[in-house]
């Protein structure tokens, strides 16, 4: 671009405009964040209902403080529209949109439409970044290619860069501002500039050589987690095998201070960071590389598979107990991917209902964060944990652990219990049955 000193000057004075297109937890948090580092940014979402609930000041979407979104909005920086024409004249637009996967293959449908839109109305001299997890190449390929697809050229007319969202929702350890920020460039000015427009906003920016280096360092975070949560999955189930406590053996490992992690095994991954983000690089790889990621696609199988060993081991646990799966009640407690969230999408807790449901037995659930998960095509409403519901059951799986269960009062009303995530931990009880 001819010059970046405009661009530089009115990030730096805060003079410059932004749009972000997407208004999930990760573009909703960028925009408080810019709004309260002084900047007048806009949130456009295509989702009409939740654009008038921001507008209305109503909090409408999960994984966002109510703290940061009031102090946000106290700012009068930020407005919310649905209206395409509104992404005029940003001078830096972020996209934060979905990134799923359809059949094991990425879905960018969301990452194109949102492109198209901004394509429209590009500044000249304005900035695109992409935050979205996705593959490598997928900025300076299909990303740019729509950007350009009026007059206006990548590098030349406009900047274009990708920087990785690393929100932890409700993670108050790691706020947005402590959470290094990774940034790649098309052109050395498009990292530099992207580098200066998160450096107002973070602790400390990691400027990497391309956009390809920060599309796949974000792979390589979520990718390390899914390929040692399969590490320990596959344990886990040696260990049954040898009888060895599996999570007494990784709570002793887990004493070694210098070059461990502790990962623990469990029903499965859920969620849509670390069962979707290896995905994309499996396929990319295959893709491009033509080649096998085989430790990606080993524990995808593992990680996958859980679900179906947890319904064959409380499968057990009824046998054991002198029970069929046919006609037990199976009571599961934590339907959410993981605790004390409210997302049930991808959880591995309603693939084991599935697969105890198809056969046989009688499923229900209980979740403070979750109101009716459909299994099998059917829904099924929350069930209270009562005394009458916890001594109905004949097993009560502990499938996520929600710190709001009282496990006391459950391991003293439940005949049977399945737990596993060892929630009861040191508390040995011989009603429980742990992975
Ligand atoms: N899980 C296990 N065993 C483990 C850890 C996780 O079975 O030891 C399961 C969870 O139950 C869940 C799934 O894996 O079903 C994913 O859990 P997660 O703790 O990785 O949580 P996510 O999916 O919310 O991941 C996000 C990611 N954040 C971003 O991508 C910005 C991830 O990089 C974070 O490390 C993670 O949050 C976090 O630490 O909370």
């Amino acid at each position: 671009m001819k010059t970046t000193a405009r661009l530089r000057r009115s990030i730096l004075s805060r003079d410059a405009t932004v749009a972000i297109v997407g208004q999930g937890y990760v573009g909703l948090s960028l925009a408080c964040v810019a709004a309260e580092a002084g900047f007048d940014v806009l949130g456009f979402d295509v989702d009409e209902s939740r654009v008038s609930d921001l507008q209305a000041g109503i909090l409408s979407v999960p994984g966002v403080t109510d703290h940061s979104f009031r102090s946000a909005t106290a700012t009068g920086r930020m407005s919310f529209s649905a209206d395409p024409e509104t992404l005029a004249q940003r001078e830096v637009v972020a996209i934060c949109v979905p990134t799923p996967v359809r059949d094991h293959q990425p879905d960018l449908s969301y990452v194109e439409a949102a492109c198209r839109l901004v394509a429209e109305r590009l500044l000249p001299g304005g900035m695109v970044i992409l935050e979205s997890s996705t593959y490598p190449g997928c900025t300076e390929g299909p990303v740019r290619e729509i950007l350009e697809s009026g007059r206006l050229r990548a590098g030349r007319d406009f900047l274009l860069a990708y920087s990785p969202e690393r929100i932890d929702p409700g993670n108050e350890e790691f706020t947005f501002r402590s959470i290094p920020r990774v940034v790649g460039g098309l052109t050395l000015e498009g990292a530099g500039v992207a580098s200066l427009f998160y450096g107002q906003l973070v602790d400390k920016v990691v400027t990497v050589g391309s956009c390809r280096a920060a599309e796949l360092a974000k792979l390589l975070e979520n990718t390390f987690r899914h390929v040692n949560i399969a590490l320990v999955n596959e344990l886990a189930m040696i260990c049954h095998e040898m009888g060895i406590d599996t999570w007494e053996v990784i709570e002793a490992a887990a004493t070694k201070p210098f070059g461990f992690l502790p990962f623990r095994p469990g029903p499965g991954v859920g969620g849509n960071c670390i069962p979707v983000d290896p995905a994309y690089l499996a396929w990319q790889v295959r893709r491009d590389a033509g080649y096998r990621f085989r430790t990606l696609e080993q524990a995808q199988e593992i990680n996958d598979h859980m679900p179906a060993y947890v319904a064959s081991r409380i499968g057990d646990a009824l046998n054991d107990a002198g029970m069929a799966v046919r006609g037990a009640r199976v009571l599961v407690l934590g339907v959410a991917y993981k605790p004390d969230v409210g997302d049930a999408r991808e959880s591995p807790s309603v693939k084991v209902m599935e697969l105890l449901a198809r056969r046989g037995a009688r499923v229900s659930f209980s979740d403070p964060h979750v109101t009716e998960v459909t299994v099998g095509g059917r829904p099924i409403e929350r069930t209270d944990i009562t005394r009458r519901s916890v001594s109905a059951a004949d097993c009560v799986a502990i499938l996520t652990p929600h710190r709001a269960f009282d496990l006391d009062w459950i391991g003293e009303h439940a005949a049977l219990i399945f737990d596993a995530r060892n929630a009861f931990g040191d508390d040995r009880r011989p009603n429980v049955v742990r992975l």
